[in-house]
């Protein structure tokens, strides 16, 4: 099922960069049986680490906002860039899929939110690190729950903060099972937040991307 198959493509990445020292939490954006979602929402990820964003059909985007206003850039509410990976179309046949990429720079909460249509209003928001230890309201759920309510669902201005890439990889399919893993450990406060890095990976998608059965990717090259 498409859970498992997405674990899958997190082993496979993050074993082939673990040889590089790299920790990449790969979170897929995008539908899993029709729920608008980003698949995992709620990452704990250390400072270095690279979250590396995988794009599902049909044409989603990762933007940063403020806890308090969802749906709308951090650059209109706070001094901070942030991260936009601008809209990322694909198409529902594509065997390829296109990534994003950042590098986390301090634990501080990061808040996302997909601006496509009414997604961030219908539940495609996630956080990094949240830490209710520095504020007790400031959870996943109640973020959700702003967004819900939001009047307008805003992209970023201009990509910033990362590194896409759109892949077609020459590489041997391999990784196909099953397995399980969540994410965890603890966050803990830190000022504020901006992300940026890069890292160009290839990968290359199975046609279970999309709809069920097992999943296939492989590593062609990174770094
Ligand atoms: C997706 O839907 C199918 C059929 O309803 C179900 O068997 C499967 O478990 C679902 N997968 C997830 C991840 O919810
Ligand atoms: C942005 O930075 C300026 C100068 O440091 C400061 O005066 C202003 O209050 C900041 N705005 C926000 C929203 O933090
Ligand atoms: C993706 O969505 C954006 C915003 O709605 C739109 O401007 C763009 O044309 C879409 N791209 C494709 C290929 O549909
Ligand atoms: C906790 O977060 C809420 C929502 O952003 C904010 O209104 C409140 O002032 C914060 N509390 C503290 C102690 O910073
Ligand atoms: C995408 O990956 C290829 C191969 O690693 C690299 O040459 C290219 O510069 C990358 N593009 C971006 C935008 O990172
Ligand atoms: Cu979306």
């Amino acid at each position: 099922m498409q859970f498992t198959s997405f674990v899958l493509s997190a082993l496979s990445i993050g074993s082939a960069l673990a040889q590089a020292g790299v920790t990449v939490h790969v979170v897929r954006v995008g539908s899993m049986n029709g729920s608008l979602a980003f698949y995992p929402n709620n990452i704990k990820a250390a400072v270095g680490d690279m979250v590396q964003f995988q794009f599902a059909p049909n044409n989603h985007t990762v933007t940063q906002s403020t806890f308090d206003a969802p749906c709308q850039p951090i650059a209109a509410n706070s001094n901070v860039t942030g991260i936009y990976s601008g809209f990322m179309p694909v198409s529902a046949s594509s065997t390829t899929t296109p990534t994003y990429t950042v590098m986390v720079k301090n634990t501080t909460p990061m808040w996302l939110y997909c601006s496509q249509g009414k997604h961030c209003q219908n539940g495609m928001t996630m956080v990094i690190n949240e830490n209710t230890a520095a504020n007790s309201t400031r959870t996943l759920a109640a973020y959700s729950a702003l967004a819900a309510k939001s009047t307008v669902n805003l992209p970023g201005t201009a990509v910033s903060g990362g590194s896409s890439n759109t892949t077609t990889s020459t590489g041997t399919e391999t990784g196909s099972g099953t397995g399980t893993t969540s994410p965890s450990g603890s966050g803990t406060s830190a000022p504020q937040a901006t992300t940026s890095g890069s890292a160009a990976h290839h990968v290359r998608a199975g046609d279970a991307m999309g709809l069920g059965g097992l999943f296939a990717v492989a590593v062609a090259m990174f770094l």
